[in-house]
């Protein structure tokens, strides 16, 4: 084709070119059809001149897998891992031995005075008491009115009884004075005479009867003092300076 280019002027170059780009084309057709009949041949034998192509065979099956390969050897030892957690707390250990007794230690300061207490006033229970006339009638409780002590009231002057307020033992005396006639005295406790005293008086005279005892008594015990007998044993005396006297007080109280 270059080599047929020549110089011609104007619209015949076009057509010129045209005419031999149609040409090539159809020459480079039938090249390319030889060319695919060459590739199915097999290689050509010489010993065998008239051997025709036949079809292509299958692929052959997958063979069987083989056998696993040897153990590889040890690989090198990993590093050292991250410690594990903190266990569980462990049980408590056996007391250990008592140790020495250390020194004496200082004097502490003194506490402070402590409130009064009740108790002290509670268990508190006595009477002092003395006859104020000589006029005492018999079989009924003596009444002295001359009070030396009688702080809890606990001795009556308008019966002439005590009352026990507080249980417990209880220490009871009296003195008398005998004067013109016999004396028979008893200390009564609930009704009941507990203790007798005799005095038989001498004429122009002046005599003392006296006794003295423990008793216990329970909450609401009464305990007096009494003539027993007759007008005839009633000499029980008393002027400004001649006494009789009762006298009691509770030595324990009871603790139950
Ligand atoms: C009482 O005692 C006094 C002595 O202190 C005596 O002088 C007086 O006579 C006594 N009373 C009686 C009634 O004896
Ligand atoms: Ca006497």
């Amino acid at each position: 084709m270059w080599g047929l280019q020549v110089w011609i002027p104007g619209r015949r170059m076009l057509l010129l070119q045209a005419a031999l780009l149609i040409l090539a084309h159809s020459s480079y057709g039938q090249s390319t059809m030889a060319e695919e009949a060459v590739v199915l041949q097999p290689p050509a034998k010489e010993s065998c001149p008239g051997w025709m192509a036949g079809i292509p065979g299958h692929p052959g099956h997958n063979g069987v897998p083989g056998r696993d390969g040897r153990d590889g050897a040890h690989g090198e030892k990993g590093e050292k891992g991250d410690p594990g957690l903190i266990g569980p707390k462990g049980d408590a250990g056996d007391g250990g031995v008592t140790g020495v007794g250390g020194p004496r230690g200082f004097p502490g300061v003194p506490g402070r005075k402590g409130e009064p207490g009740e108790s002290a006033h509670v268990y508190r229970s006595a009477f002092s008491v003395g006859l104020s006339n000589k006029d005492t009638v018999p079989n009924v409780p003596i009444r002295f009115t001359k009070i030396f002590y009688n702080q809890q009231n606990h001795y009556d002057g308008t019966t002439g009884k005590f009352h026990c307020n507080i249980p417990g033992l209880y220490y009871f005396s009296y003195h008398i004075t005998v004067y013109l006639k016999d004396v028979k005295v008893s200390l009564y406790k609930k009704d009941k005479a507990m203790l007798f005293t005799y005095d038989k008086y001498q004429e122009m005279d002046l005599d003392q009867a006296s006794g003295s005892v423990l008793l216990h008594l329970e909450l609401g015990d009464e305990v007096w003092l009494q003539v027993y007998g007759n007008e005839d044993h009633n000499g029980l005396y008393a002027d400004n300076v001649n006494d009789s006297t009762f006298t009691g007080f509770l030595l324990y109280h009871d603790t139950n």
